[in-house]
């Protein structure tokens, strides 16, 4: 019954870095003189699709038909898609915060003996970058399986990268949980069998996400507390180990159906 591992989302969860993404794409697309734009707006529906090179591609089916009719598309739309990962590593290495509470939390899981493991639809080398810059000392080492991008056929809201993680972990669902931000990666988390936390992001806010154990705001910190959009159980302003230990035991207390 006991949690015996937290596995995280990193896009919108660990940190913020959707807008450093979007700026990559409208980089790139300047770059190589393509008359797209992606304004915020057009951007936070664009990410209801899972995967950078992914998005591209339903951009063009979208807005830009005739650039899939040329011939070498596809390997276009991967150079494309090569060279915003390299701008994206420029700008995360010039500092991204985490979000609150994540760095002290994910510390707090690792030194209670709770492993860790990340499950994203992002590519490893943004796994790589972001983790290199962003977590200060609780860099890869922390994590002891990353499932990323390349490693699951079908990206979120599949469940794949989270089945690919569980294998890795050799731990049934029931005894995790996971930490996500979006309502394709809370989809893939909960039909892979797992409790969902979810903090929402600036891209996601207010999004449909029933399937979760908890919504917040953000992770929260004791001198910041978070929000909380909804959670049966009474928290204490912040997320802690307690905290996922107690909705992990009333989930699977509901799972056996034993609740009132
Ligand atoms: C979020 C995504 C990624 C990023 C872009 O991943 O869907 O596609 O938006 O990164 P997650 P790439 O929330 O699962 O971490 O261009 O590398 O795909
Ligand atoms: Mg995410």
């Amino acid at each position: 019954m006991s949690l015996k591992a937290v596995i995280v989302d990193v896009d919108g969860t660990l940190a913020d870095t959707e807008e450093a993404h979007r700026q990559a794409f409208n980089d790139t697309f300047r770059q190589f003189e393509l008359p797209w734009r992606w304004d915020a707006s057009l951007y936070r529906q664009l990410l209801a699709v899972t995967g950078g090179r992914e998005r591209i591609r339903h951009y063009c089916v979208e807005y830009f038909p005739a650039f899939l009719e040329m011939p070498d598309a596809e390997g276009i739309i991967d150079f494309l898609h090569a060279q915003k990962t390299r701008r994206y590593a420029q700008i995360v290495t010039r500092g991204l915060a985490p979000r609150p509470g994540v760095v002290r939390l994910l510390r707090q899981l690792r030194d209670e003996g709770v492993r860790l493991a990340i499950a994203t639809t992002t590519s490893r080398a943004n796994v790589g970058t972001l983790l290199g810059t962003c977590l200060g000392a609780l860099g890869a080492d922390a994590f002891e399986a990353i499932g990323a991008g390349e490693d699951a056929a079908a990206k979120k809201p599949a469940p794949d990268i989270y089945r690919r993680v569980l294998e890795q972990l050799a731990l049934p669902p029931e005894d995790c949980l996971a930490i996500e931000d979006s309502p394709n990666g809370l989809l893939a988390a909960h039909a892979a069998g797992l409790p969902v936390l979810v903090t929402e992001c600036p891209w996601t806010a207010g999004e449909d996400f029933s399937e979760a154990v908890a919504v917040l705001s953000d992770l929260g910190e004791p001198d910041r507390p978070h929000r909380v959009i909804r959670s049966s159980l009474e928290g204490i302003g912040y997320v802690d180990a307690t905290s996922l230990r107690r909705w992990h035991v009333a989930w699977r207390v509901a799972l056996m159906g034993l609740a009132p």
